[in-house]
């Protein structure tokens, strides 16, 4: 029988399957809003002034959660771990995580054709370099994505990001043909309100609308996957950033339960990755899950 669901919907569920994505509307509160503003608005300065970028150009920072503790918060946030479990399992990690500035552009960026090869953001499913493997010309389920978005973006044209719908499944091309260009039938721009969540797969074909907002649009990303894929934006992070982490932080952030860095065990002639034969220690999520599905939140508490 399948695992009880901690949190996702049937609703959910099949939107995800089919559609690739979902949204959760007040993923986050305004105060939770308003502090990530704030480091948002700090380091975006910061950088912008260190390498002079122009008012109009985008930033985006890597691994944040190394950045700075209230980004570290927002990878096991406790209203959406839970539906990241449920899609993945326990046995994840984070990929990467990132915070895009997108300042308002001028208008001549709408001109050309949404997510082209000109364009300035073309249509994209994230993967490495050469690829993931496919299966019967597919990318299995490899990694997902949760974004938050922190400014408004309901305006057409607000720089939100735009997803093929179901593109994870069949070609996102107009009569899967490339230089068709995306079927528009099945783009959606999401526009929404500061505070929504974008669960989705990182295969769906996606891109960037244009900001004609006049306001710079701000928003984080976080990207899942098992653990025994490795991370893009780290290898391990610093020991200052693993300091004061939770259990179940330090399994997202690649660690082992027991803090120490045998990650290929104690056994000097039959070495084994405890990324692939992980320990019950290094997966934490795994009790924590069962604790929520049997009731059991005071113990499941991260
Ligand atoms: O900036 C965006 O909204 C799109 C981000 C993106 O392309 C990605 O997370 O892979």
């Amino acid at each position: 029988m399948a695992n009880k669901k901690l949190k996702l919907t049937p609703q959910q569920e099949r939107q995800f399957e089919e559609d690739g994505f979902f949204l959760v509307e007040e993923a986050l509160s305004p105060p939770e809003i308003a502090e990530l503003l704030a480091v948002i608005d700090e380091l975006d300065g910061r950088y912008r002034r260190e390498r002079n970028l122009g008012p109009h150009e985008s930033f985006q920072m890597r691994n944040i959660v190394a950045l700075h503790p209230v980004f570290k918060k927002v990878m096991d946030h406790p209203g959406m771990l839970p539906l990241v479990v449920d899609l993945m399992g326990f046995n994840i990690q984070l990929r990467t995580s990132h915070m895009d500035v997108r300042p308002s552009q001028v208008a001549a960026v709408a001109e050309k054709e949404l997510g082209s090869a000109e364009s300035f953001f073309p249509w994209h499913a994230d993967q490495p370099d050469y690829g993931w493997p496919l299966v019967d010309g597919v990318i299995p389920f490899m990694e997902m994505k949760i974004g938050y978005y922190l400014t408004d973006l309901t305006q057409h044209n607000s720089g939100a990001i735009c997803v093929v719908r179901g593109s994870h499944r069949t070609s996102p091309w107009l009569g899967g043909d490339r230089r068709n260009g995306a079927d528009p039938a099945r783009i959606v721009e999401v526009n929404v309100r500061p505070g929504t969540a974008l669960v989705w797969r990182t295969a769906l074909c996606h891109c960037v609308s244009p900001n004609l907002s006049g306001q710079a649009r701000k928003c984080l990303y976080y990207g899942y996957h098992p653990r025994w894929i490795r991370p893009s934006d780290f290898e391990h992070q610093d020991p200052a950033v693993l300091e004061g982490c939770t259990l179940i932080q330090l399994q997202l952030l690649g660690e082992l339960g027991t803090g120490k860095k045998n990650y290929a065990g104690d056994d000097e002639a039959q070495p084994v990755s405890r990324y692939w034969r992980p320990r019950d220690e290094d997966i934490p999520l795994k009790a924590w899950a069962e604790a929520l599905r049997q009731g059991r939140a005071e113990e499941a508490n991260p």
